[in-house]
């Protein structure tokens, strides 16, 4: 339809993406035969057929097991060069993308194989297409903060080879039990060092997580976020304070947060006058990319042309984009 059409042309920004989940089944088979890797599937149609999840972590195990296709430097250009295409077809000018070092360097792959392998597809996609981007490293957060430490530790002899690019930490994976007061040291260290700072917070855990994420961590934007309606305190901090919320419609319906989509918040937190942005999380296993995400909102929940226009604003609002770089998309 028009309205379809509509979203499909807007400009968007995308800033909840992990990138090793972008990695599409047909990706992760050829990955696994080139760098002679078993997965437990015998064909691609067997991988799509896996995911059918009940929560955050029947996905995560999935998602940990496909990241292990990933070995080489390539093999990470390759991934990035294919979230740019489909980030390209559907009108998005700018992502802050997560990566998740400790998935890689448990497998013995190093730092620098993963910043190398997404830093040359970002470069090229900004030389050819003009297309925006910066990484923002994440912490796994069923891992200890020792070992997040360590994580930085490794990364940070990258950081000037990689200034243009990575300018975040950020912290996912398995969210209750591990509350974000666990990584304090480690978020102050990054606050210290300048890193722009955001963590996952009310996914599946409470809106106790969002507090501490703000107050303890000091992060600058929150991702999903969705549990905070069951605080209204909470909300009304967040409306006031224009705290961008980074939601995930189809993640969150296919990880069951929400049963139906027609029951998701994002409407009631926007039209609450919350900082609202639509994101993909992780497209390849959750069922679509940006526009698909932003189609089944607008379908299920009614979105006006201006409220969708709102939520792709407040994207580029809440991006960590140069000031004179956001005048240009607002
Ligand atoms: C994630 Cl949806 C989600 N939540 C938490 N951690 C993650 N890592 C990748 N996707
Ligand atoms: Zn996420």
């Amino acid at each position: 339809t028009s309205h379809h059409d509509f979203i499909n042309k807007l400009p968007k920004a995308e800033l909840h993406l992990h990138i090793e989940g972008s990695l599409e089944p047909e990706l992760m088979f050829a990955l696994a035969q080139r760098n002679k890797v078993t997965l437990p599937y015998a064909s691609v149609e067997e991988i799509r057929t896996a995911y059918n999840f009940t929560d955050l972590q029947s996905f995560l195990d999935l998602y940990y097991a496909g990241a292990a296709v990933l070995l080489t430097e390539q093999d990470f250009y390759d991934l990035t060069m294919a979230y740019v295409q489909r980030a390209l077809a559907d009108s998005v000018r700018h992502v802050e993308l997560f990566f998740d070092p400790q998935t890689h360097t448990a497998r013995g792959v190093s730092t620098e194989t993963v910043f190398a392998g997404i830093a040359r597809a970002l470069r090229q996609a900004r030389q050819e297409h003009g297309f925006s981007s910066s990484m923002i490293l994440c912490f796994l957060r069923h891992l200890s903060e020792e070992d997040a430490v360590e994580t930085l530790k490794l990364a940070l002899p990258l950081r000037e080879q990689y200034a243009d690019l990575w300018n975040g930490v950020g912290l996912d994976s398995a969210e209750v039990d591990n509350p974000p007061e666990k990584f304090s040291k480690v978020f102050a260290q990054a606050r210290e060092l300048g890193f722009h700072l955001v963590a996952h917070a009310g996914e599946e855990g409470p809106p106790a997580y969002i507090h501490s994420a703000l107050d303890v961590l000091q992060v600058e934007r929150i991702d999903h976020g969705v549990r905070a309606e069951e605080d209204p305190a909470l909300m009304q901090k967040l409306a006031k304070t224009q705290m961008p919320l980074t939601v995930c419609p189809l993640s969150n319906l296919k990880l069951c947060v929400v049963d139906d989509l027609s029951e998701h918040n994002l409407a009631r937190m926007l039209r609450a006058g919350l900082c609202v942005t639509i994101n993909s999380d992780d497209p390849a296993y959750f069922g679509g990319y940006m526009n698909a995400n932003f189609i089944a909102s607008a379908d299920a929940l009614d979105l006006s042309r201006v409220e969708l226009v709102q939520l792709a604003k407040n994207g580029f609002c809440a991006s960590f984009a140069a000031p004179e770089q956001k005048q240009l998309w607002l």
